[in-house]
């Protein structure tokens, strides 16, 4: 696979582990969002653009990913974050005392007022790192960086979860709690 084609696939494996499973046969498991790398193999290469796609590839793309966003374990294949409403668990944990939230300077005013809000994920998304969340906010206009005070939202009620490789979940983070760096 060569660049191009691993950025696509990946796009596709997204769509498939974070959005819409069904609409390639596929049942996710409820719990972790996992399925068989077997299974996604077959969904994928029954699409005619991958028809020759090979379990190597799937697994070029993993490796490669740049923001780690799919695991393999024991045969099975997940998407670490990204899911739209409700299709993993995650166990709560407790976060470091600020996270990052890259966003857009048009998405700002309303942060400010109704806080960080998941819009079509199930979580809304934040880093350990400006670098990962400067990655997320550039994607949709002048990056606009943010803190969560992440104490003061516990107080507030907000539950954090850890989905792996610096990236943190939250239902909604209140926006007291947020501010412009
Ligand atoms: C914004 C990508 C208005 C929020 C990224 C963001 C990340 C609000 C957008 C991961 C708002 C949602 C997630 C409010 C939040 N009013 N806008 N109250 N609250 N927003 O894509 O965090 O490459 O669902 O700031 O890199 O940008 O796909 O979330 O701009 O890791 O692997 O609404 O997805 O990773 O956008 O990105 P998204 P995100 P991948």
């Amino acid at each position: 696979l060569d660049e191009n084609a691993e950025k696509s696939l990946s796009k596709l494996m997204t769509k498939i582990l974070r959005h819409a499973p069904e609409e390639f046969g596929i049942a996710l498991d409820p719990e972790d969002g996992s399925c068989p790398l077997s299974e996604l193999l077959a969904a994928i290469q029954a699409e005619p653009r991958w028809a020759r796609i090979e379990r190597e590839d799937i697994e070029q793309v993993v490796r490669n990913s740049d923001k780690q966003r799919f695991a393999i374990e024991d045969g099975r294949i997940r998407a670490r974050y990204g899911h739209s409403y409700n299709r993993v668990q995650y166990t709560p944990g407790e976060p470091p005392a600020i996270l990052y939230h890259g966003t857009n300077e048009k998405a700002l005013p309303s942060i400010v007022k109704e806080g960080l809000l998941p819009i079509i994920r199930q979580y809304v998304h934040l880093s350990e790192s400006t670098a990962f969340a400067a990655l997320a906010g550039s994607r949709r206009g002048r990056l606009v960086m943010l803190t969560v005070d992440t104490q003061q939202a516990r107080q507030l009620g907000t539950a954090f979860y850890y989905a792996g490789n610096e990236v943190w979940l939250a239902d909604r983070v209140p926006p007291q709690c947020c501010s412009v760096m």
